[in-house]
């Protein structure tokens, strides 16, 4: 059976430390269901929690160090910098290590200054557009608030897990410069066993809405391409700008506040350039709220239309597709997916596909062929299931 990666976390701590940890605590990946580029313009997004997970296992220290090592699946320890938590600056760590000292460095601002041993251990798959890293950032969070005296969620006096998303974005967005939005961090820390997650990021009001695919004969699949994505390089942010920049010529706070009623007579008003970037928003903005009807309705299978129509808009309107995340989704739908979309930032990264149970191996084959015909590398697929968000494990 696999190993948890919380006991994974737990056993290699005592390995590298040689006593056992304070506690561990874990987050998940995600998929987004629908809803991309939408939750930087103040919009809707409907996540849901992988059962991957990465696990935290810590110690406080009491010389204010923090020491972060992850293992492997091959068991090699990488070892990060040690750096005093004090005297953190954005900026000032390179990497991966980035990701867990942002966390300290954002959690100062909320009184807590100790150090910790960390030890990271998981099955998140990093690179695959599945947020690894917001798992990694969720579960550190959850650690040192707690190691610290303030544990996420428990009353006056600590942070809500709405709060602790907004730390973690901060810590990525100004110590890591990655200008992401609060899609991942939220999905990770409060989605649910069995629910999707539907977020409205102005007004942070969020449902958990039932989702089980596989009563009615489907399933997500997941499709990495293992085409390899970044969202601190430009691409991210160019399109964030341009957003920005849109909002700002029609005179509104965010691209939320355009209707598609209002859609038209807002792209008369805009510069060429910025009119695919918001008929994107206001149309992915539409099909999250016509998803959550249809989640309601529980005719699942009407999801797969506005998968696609998802992923036409993203490739050609805001042009954040690339050549496998197409053929992925070409080749699944070609196959007899019902729907199919590049899932999170894009320019690498996995899709999902809406597929009859039935057709899960033909559909694998025939996205794995579509590959090797191309010379690419064998994308890696799994059946992704909601699971709960992060939590104390030990
Ligand atoms: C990435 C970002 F981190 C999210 O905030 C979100 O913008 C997503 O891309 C696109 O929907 O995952």
């Amino acid at each position: 059976m696999r190993q948890r990666p919380a006991d994974k976390a737990a056993v290699e701590f005592e390995k590298l430390h040689g006593r056992a940890p304070a506690g561990v605590w874990s987050a998940p990946g995600r998929v987004n269901l629908i809803g991309e580029h939408t939750d930087y313009n103040d919009g809707f997004v409907l996540p849901f929690a992988l059962p991957h997970r990465l696990a935290a296992a810590a110690s406080p220290r009491e010389d204010g160090v923090l020491s972060v090592v992850t293992v492997g699946d091959d068991g090699e320890a990488r070892h990060a910098e040690d750096v005093l938590v004090a005297d953190l600056e954005p900026g000032g760590v390179p990497g991966w290590a980035a990701y867990p000292a942002g966390v300290a460095w954002a959690l100062r601002s909320e009184g807590l200054k100790g150090g910790a041993d960390v030890v990271i251990a998981g099955d998140v798959p990093s690179g695959a557009g599945l947020s690894s890293s917001h798992a990694l950032e969720c579960a550190v969070a959850l650690a040192l608030l707690e190691l610290g005296g303030k544990p996420a969620n428990s009353g006056p006096g600590t942070p809500s897990l709405a709060q602790v998303a907004r730390l973690v974005q901060r810590s990525e967005n100004d110590f890591v410069g990655a200008p992401t939005g609060l899609l991942d961090q939220t999905a990770s820390l409060c989605c649910t066993d069995a629910h999707v997650l539907f977020l409205d990021v102005r007004s942070g009001e969020a449902e958990q809405v039932p989702f089980d695919a596989s009563a009615r004969g489907l399933e997500v699949l997941v499709i990495d391409t293992r085409a390899s994505h970044s969202h601190s390089d430009g691409g991210y942010g160019a399109r964030r700008a341009g957003c920005e920049e849109a909002a700002a010529l029609l005179g509104v706070d965010a691209l939320r506040d355009v209707t598609a009623e209002g859609l038209d007579e807002a792209l008369a008003k805009l510069p060429e350039n910025l009119r695919p970037l918001v008929r994107h928003v206001v149309t992915e903005n539409e099909r999250v709220l016509r998803a959550v009807e249809v989640l309601r309705s529980g005719e699942l299978a009407e999801l797969g239309p506005l998968l696609t129509a998802s992923h036409v808009s993203l490739r050609d309107d805001y042009r954040v597709s690339c050549p496998e995340l197409d053929v992925a989704v070409d080749s699944a739908l070609a196959s007899g997916a019902l729907g199919s979309r590049m899932t999170g930032g894009g320019f690498g990264g996995s899709a999902i596909a809406l597929v009859p149970v039935e057709l899960h191996d033909k559909v694998v084959a025939d996205v794995e062929a579509a590959f090797a015909a191309k010379g690419w590398t064998t994308p890696r697929t799994f059946t992704a299931v909601p699971s709960p968000g992060a939590g104390r494990d030990i």
